[in-house]
């Protein structure tokens, strides 16, 4: 099957739950017999990306790498799933310029930020608040919404249903192909 592959990208705030999401996608989309490629922070800010931090202009060139990266994958017929804050619209909006119509799937994962502070599940909105750290998203640099999200992933429903949700879309996309 030539051009199979197509992207989801999960953006979102630190703590809204991208990372156990795609590796919850992972799984099922592996159980269901389909090639994944899963971009994180864990693969990328510690390797190909380990030059940047967290400035706007940093950021923007992670993100930018990892466009290219995911769109080599999908060239190759993977699935590929990235999550990454990725802030900035018109960085998403560049990655997904590299795409064909319908391989791109931009997915808002829309936890409010007093959720994601709440959860703090690596301490580190605390250690933003006390000044510790700075640039943080949310706290003193900005996350920009998406407009036109293929998914928007609300809080108040499970994360069964998140799943369920991101199934769909890649499963209809598949389709689509
Ligand atoms: C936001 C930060 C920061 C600052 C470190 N702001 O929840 P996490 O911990 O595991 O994921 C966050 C990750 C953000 O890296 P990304 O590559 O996703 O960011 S971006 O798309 O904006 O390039 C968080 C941690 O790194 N972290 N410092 N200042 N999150």
């Amino acid at each position: 099957k030539p051009h199979a592959g197509h992207c989801i990208w999960l953006t979102g705030l630190s703590g809204s739950g991208k990372s156990t999401l795609a590796n919850a996608l992972e799984v099922e989309l592996n159980r269901r017999g389909c090639h994944t490629m899963l971009l994180d922070g864990d693969n990328i800010r510690h390797g190909l990306c380990r030059d940047l931090g967290m400035s706007q202009s940093d950021r923007s060139e992670n993100i930018r790498r990892i466009g290219e990266v995911a769109h080599l994958f999908v060239e190759s017929g993977l699935i590929v799933i990235t999550a990454f804050i990725s802030p900035f619209a018109s960085d998403r909006q560049q990655a997904r310029s590299l795409f064909r119509s319908g391989e791109f799937h931009e997915v808002f994962v829309d936890t409010p930020l007093g959720l994601c502070e709440k959860r703090d599940p690596k301490g580190l909105y605390r250690r933003a608040r006390a000044g510790e750290i700075h640039d943080f998203t949310g706290i003193d640099s900005p996350y920009e919404p998406p407009m036109h999200p293929e998914l928007t992933l609300l809080a108040e429903d499970s994360q069964q249903r998140h799943i369920e949700q991101l199934l769909a879309l890649c499963l209809s996309a598949e389709a689509e192909i």
